[in-house]
């Protein structure tokens, strides 16, 4: 059986009519699913859309300099076999992919935004990565040049581009590695940062495990690989500090299972990660400079309340983004961050749904540990890790009692939040859900 599937722009977040500057495929061209088809740019960056079935290229609806939006169709392809399976969506380059894969951005384009049951789809902001940082971040560069950066080891970010556009070209990354090389560097990025300042650090080891054992080598998902480079540059230019506290929540784990005995019947679960996301909000309002990002010497201080949550997925960590939590209340918090964590898992998220966040909470209770440092979402300035609470004695001036106590580590950005104000802020919070009634106060 054989059969023509159109293929779209899928959701491409915020970027409406952008530019198709590349065609990667012809009529005729026999593709995979997934392989890029065209690339698109906007005035800050460009992706790839990548295919989201296999077959055979019968027809092209795009040529170069048309502008494209969410639906616009790009080909037709006959597809032989089976029915097509619907595909994720594109997801923008990260500003420095962590391996040397053909296009780290990818994810297959479908009609509705994001729906697939493809098991290795893409989500830009995974892990602590939001969704439009990459894309408004991004080096202008064609495949190719970003292909050839990468074989010489160039973090493309660093490259002042002189194409249209500022777009950068092959000449450009010759010529910044010519620079490196002429400032002292043995290598543009792995062993000497140019000159400009930076770290100067070893090359990665090359080693042959072989020598040592058996091994299996396997490509990191695509979600690994964005995070990865995420978790990499938030890691490196953010300073992070944590401060660890823990809140006495006896009353409101039992609250909690109160509610959840009332609520049985309808099936509504309440979560101590919805808790967590309303206390999150209130202690924002309380301290809005944790509700903030960092402009050059600007603090961006924000008015709305958008709260991401890690979500753990087979594919790597996602950031769903609970938009406007102020003004939800803790049974629809608890249904929505279900819902999304659930999209997650099946890779069903679009762009919008993980963009906009001003805080994260990264919650592992439900797993174990007892303390850990998360990594800050940029361009947010903290970050909350939830660990597992356990009962332990707690003096309460007479004698021990046991209480159930749930850390709490605030890994926040130095440069914009002061020791002594993090140390408040998770006081307060501790504070809230040891009594939640100061929640309405
Ligand atoms: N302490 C003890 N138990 C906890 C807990 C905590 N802090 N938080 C949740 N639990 C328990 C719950 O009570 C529940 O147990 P029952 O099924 O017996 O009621 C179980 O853990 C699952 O909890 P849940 O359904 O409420 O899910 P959750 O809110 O814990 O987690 C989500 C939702 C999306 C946050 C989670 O699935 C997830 O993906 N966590 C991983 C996040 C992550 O990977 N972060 C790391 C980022 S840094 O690399």
């Amino acid at each position: 059986m054989s059969n023509i599937v159109e293929i779209k722009v899928p959701d491409i977040g915020d970027f409406d009519s952008v530019e198709v500057i590349e065609i990667l495929v012809a009529v005729g061209d026999k593709i995979e699913a997934e392989q890029s088809l065209i690339t698109v740019e906007s005035d800050k960056a460009s992706m790839e859309i990548p295919a989201s079935v296999g077959g055979v290229v019968k027809a092209l609806k795009v040529k170069l300099g048309d502008k494209v939006s969410q639906g616009s169709e790009i080909l037709e392809v006959e597809v032989t076999g089976g029915a097509p399976k619907a595909a994720p969506a594109p997801a923008p380059e990260p500003a420095e992919p962590a391996a040397p894969a053909p296009a780290p951005v990818s994810a297959p384009a479908a009609p509705a935004p994001m729906a697939s049951s493809a098991p290795d789809r893409t989500s830009p902001t995974a892990a602590f990565a939001e969704a439009d940082m990459p894309l408004r971040n991004l080096p202008h560069a064609s495949p190719s040049v970003r292909h050839f950066a990468r074989e010489l080891g160039v973090n493309l970010s660093q490259v002042t581009g002189s194409g249209p556009k500022n777009r950068i070209m092959a000449d450009d990354v010759r010529a910044y590695v010519k620079q490196a090389l002429s400032t002292g560097g043995t290598s543009p990025v792995g062993s000497t940062v140019p000159a400009g300042g930076g770290f100067s650090v070893l090359g990665w080891p090359k080693v042959d495990f072989t020598k040592f054992g058996e091994i299996e080598s396997k490509p990191l998902s695509r979600i690994k690989k964005i995070s990865g480079a995420n978790l990499h540059r938030n890691w490196v230019m953010i300073p992070h500090v944590t401060n660890n506290d823990v809140a006495d929540i006896t009353e409101l784990e039992a609250l909690r299972q109160q509610l959840n005995v009332e609520n049985k019947k309808s099936g509504a679960k309440v979560t101590m990660l919805a808790f967590l996301i309303k206390a999150v909000v209130a202690a924002l309002k309380k301290y809005p400079e944790f509700n903030a990002s960092l402009d050059g010497d600007n603090l961006v201080l924000k008015r709305y309340f958008h709260i991401g949550f890690a979500a753990d997925t087979p594919n790597g960590l996602v950031v769903p983004v609970i938009r406007d939590a102020d003004k939800k209340g803790v049974m629809e918090l608890a249904a929505e961050t279900s819902e999304l964590a659930g999209l997650a898992r099946e890779g069903k998220l679009s762009p919008s749904q993980m963009q906009g966040g001003c805080f994260s909470i990264s919650s592992l209770g439900g797993i174990g540990g007892t303390d850990f440092t998360p990594i800050i979402n940029a361009p947010e300035v903290a970050i909350l890790g939830v660990s597992r609470s356990a009962m332990q004695p707690v003096w309460d001036g007479k004698g021990f009692q046991p209480r159930l106590m749930l850390p709490l580590s605030l890994s926040y950005d130095h440069r914009v939040i002061d020791g002594a104000a993090a140390a408040r802020f998770n006081a307060y919070l501790a504070g809230l859900l040891a009594d939640f009634r100061r929640i309405i106060l």
